[in-house]
């Protein structure tokens, strides 16, 4: 697996875009397609991939086929934080990720994940396309990214090898993966659990070999992998709804003229409509979908058990100026 990351760092270094070291000079040159790169660890169909195909061609069509952005589905661009890595030396132009592993590059990110936060997805759409949300995409700048557009992510859920978990004692003990994000860790750790950090990728085998008893997704995502297939026990409990996020890379943005910057945004934010839209049916396939290959879904006992559980982590992962913005968050109405 590390070998394969840094075979494609190697390569993605060598290469970083057919955009990149020229840009200036072929924007101005008449004809000239610009070719850049997006990286999504979802696969083909996915309602990630879908909003970024639709991009995309949204990209293209507006710039009349100047610039072409080409979708690098299911990992093949490396994972989610290496992915993150590459946009931010300019390596690859573009990536969607969850901002579970970007907060660990802009820390602020962690006020729009916290567990129980959003009182419903709608509270949250407010929240992401309304001025806060507009806040936190600029923040990116100063990590040397554009964030581009929120997408859809459902809410996660528990699921285990070996049992449902219907308490907080349940998880006692457990070894949880997460993913590469330091909230991720405190929030496994302040039910009991142990937190077994991993990218994506690795999840599968894990679990199969028994190294972690369990993880967390939503329900695209326990489907799309195949955990349910080593997993069996879904237990809803929906501790975090955490949106996702196309991020640019600002070295392949400031290359560009103003107006396809604009473009780029532009067509980025119309693109989540498809998302949501995809979104909402993918997530109703895939419940049936793991019911009929013989999950076992359960909702825990009480959601306020979990939510007072991890309530501390507010004062211990969060400063004040997250804290702020929680405030604000929560006052949304
Ligand atoms: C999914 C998300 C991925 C990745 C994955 C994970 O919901 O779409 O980008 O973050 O979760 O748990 O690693």
């Amino acid at each position: 697996m590390k070998k394969a990351f840094l075979i494609l760092l190697a390569a993605a270094l060598l290469a970083p875009s057919a955009f990149a070291g020229g840009g200036q000079e072929k924007a101005g040159a008449a004809q000239k397609t610009i070719v850049l790169r997006l990286a999504d660890n979802q696969p083909i169909g996915y309602p990630t991939v879908l909003g970024d195909e639709d991009f995309a061609r949204r990209v293209n069509e507006y710039t009349k086929g100047r610039i072409k952005i080409e979708v690098y589905p299911q990992g093949q661009l490396g994972g989610e934080k290496s992915a993150i890595e590459q946009v931010q030396f300019g390596g690859i132009d573009f990536t969607r990720v969850s901002i579970s592993p970007l907060s660990d590059f802009q820390p602020l990110l962690n006020a729009l994940q916290m567990p129980y936060l959003y009182r419903n997805a709608e509270h949250m759409w407010k929240v992401l396309n309304g001025e806060i949300g507009e806040y936190f995409l600029n923040s990116m700048a100063d990590k040397n990214f554009v964030g581009l557009v929120y997408y859809d992510s459902g809410a996660r859920n528990f699921y285990s090898t070996k049992k449902p978990i219907y308490t907080v004692a349940d998880m006692k003990g457990m070894k949880i993966r997460v993913q590469e994000s330091s909230l991720m860790m405190g929030l496994v750790q302040a039910l009991g659990a142990v937190p077994t950090p991993m990218a994506y990728g690795d999840v599968y085998s894990a679990l199969q070999t028994g190294v972690i008893d369990g993880a967390e997704n939503n329900w695209p995502s326990y489907d799309s992998s195949s955990h349910h297939e080593v997993a069996k026990y879904y237990s809803i409990d929906e501790h975090t709804r955490v949106p996702e996020m196309i991020i640019a890379s600002k070295i392949t943005m400031d290359k560009l003229p103003k107006e396809d910057q604009e473009i780029i945004k532009k067509a980025a934010r119309e693109s989540q409509a498809v998302q949501i839209k995809s979104w909402a049916e993918y997530e109703k396939k895939s419940e049936a979908k793991v019911q009929a290959a013989g999950s076992k879904i359960n909702k825990i006992r009480d959601q306020a058990e979990f939510a007072a559980a991890m309530a501390p982590l507010y004062q211990t992962q969060l400063n004040d100026a997250q804290r702020a913005w929680v405030e604000k968050i929560r006052a949304v109405k």
